[in-house]
């Protein structure tokens, strides 16, 4: 068998993210005055960094007595301890990833440093710009540990000001996005402009408050692309689609096909065929031969994170956090309908939706399609 080619492009243009935005009026449709006032130009943009009265911050860093930090002072920061990374970008509450890209920011960490010393802390708050009706905040929080340490082998949340190559755009969050690489879509705050250090040990994500588990991390699991849904008998019918590769990685993509029951394709969770199901491989496609065509003009593929310095290859592939592509070709399939199904196994061994069915801290139900063969 031939290798399978990548048919999609790896990267997602920023406009063509699908937007999840909340509200009234969407920051990103600010101009001129109104969009300077907001400080959302990269002349006018701040990152304040105070205590809320529990803690005791060093060197706060304000709008009132203009300590804030500014584009600059971010992007000098970033010479030194700026990390460019692959990261899709997915919805706690949507089944397919968002869209991915190339980013490029600053360790929390180090920005966090900017306000010296801090006593007594035990989670960090953060928000991005909203108007001044209370209920349109976004905010959400993370733990101090998950901020300051991060295991080697791992991305650690990032004040980011670049997508694929150039400044965050507005639409997208910019100047400046939070973007937690093992985190639903969130906690990547877009509009960033308020960290608050607090002695609080709760959560206090707006996303709490539609019972979305506010500690969930990105899962393993497949997605169908959309495609013919009828096919001539005696021709190979090819099926394709993504994978999101979650907290857990990604061992393998498999896939079960079964005539047409009848049921429109629904299939109940707890259905004894679910036990019964022959699942076999699906191919993953592997990383692009030539990174250089694949990533933005002038980025150089060993200054990617998880990228050999040497080889300029990934060290691992699939890439944890990325969208893997696979595709299967199934021959000689007799004239009939189907249904087909298709799901991932994490490194751990677990099948999707196991081994935590519980959809409200990040959706990844076995999607899956019906078509026909015609004679
Ligand atoms: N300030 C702000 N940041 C936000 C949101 C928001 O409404 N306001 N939505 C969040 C949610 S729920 C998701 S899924 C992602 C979506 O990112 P995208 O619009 O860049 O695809 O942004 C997150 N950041
Ligand atoms: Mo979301």
């Amino acid at each position: 068998m031939d290798t399978p080619k990548a048919t999609k492009s790896f990267l997602t243009r920023p406009e063509n993210f699908t937007d999840v935005s909340r509200g009234k009026p969407k920051p990103f449709t600010l101009t001129g005055a109104a969009l300077e006032k907001a400080r959302l130009t990269t002349a006018t943009w701040r990152l304040e960094i105070v205590s809320d009265g529990s803690t005791q911050v060093a060197h706060p860093r304000k709008l009132e007595d203009n300590t804030a930090i500014d584009y600059a002072t971010l992007v000098e920061l970033g010479k030194k301890h700026g990390i460019k990374f692959l990261k899709a970008m997915q919805c706690n509450n949507i089944a397919q990833p968002l869209g991915e890209g190339l980013w490029e920011g600053v360790p929390l960490r180090e920005v966090l440093k900017l306000a010296g010393k801090v006593n007594n802390i035990r989670r960090v708050y953060y928000w991005g710009f909203h108007n001044n009706d209370p209920a349109q905040i976004f905010q959400c929080s993370l733990c101090y540990n998950h901020v300051m340490e991060t295991p080697p082998w791992d991305l650690p949340p990032f004040v980011a000001y670049r997508l694929n190559g150039e400044p965050i755009s507005l639409l997208r969050g910019g100047p400046v996005r939070m973007i937690v690489p093992w985190a639903h879509g969130f906690k990547s705050v877009k509009w960033l402009q308020r960290v608050t250090l607090t002695n609080d040990y709760k959560a206090n994500d707006t996303y709490a408050l539609q019972n979305n588990d506010p500690d969930s991390y990105l899962k393993t699991a497949a997605y169908l692309d959309d495609g013919p849904q009828q096919f001539k008998a005696g021709e190979p019918i090819t099926l394709t689609g993504t994978a999101m590769v979650g907290w857990s990685g990604l061992k393998r993509v498999e896939y079960w096909l079964r005539p047409d029951t009848g049921t429109h394709g629904r299939l109940a969770e707890d259905d004894p065929a679910w036990q019964k199901a022959e699942w076999k491989p699906c191919a993953i496609l592997p990383p692009p031969a030539h990174w250089g065509g694949s990533l933005p003009e002038g980025v150089m593929p060993k200054d990617v994170w998880g990228f050999a310095a040497a080889t300029g290859k990934p060290k691992d592939w699939p890439l944890r956090f990325s969208i893997a592509q696979w595709t299967v070709t199934l021959e000689r399939l007799a004239a009939g309908a189907y249904e087909f199904r298709a799901r991932t196994i994490d490194l751990n061994g677990f099948a999707q939706p196991e081994p935590r069915p519980y959809q409200k801290s990040g959706m990844n139900l076995v999607q899956g399609k019906q078509f026909v063969v015609t004679a």
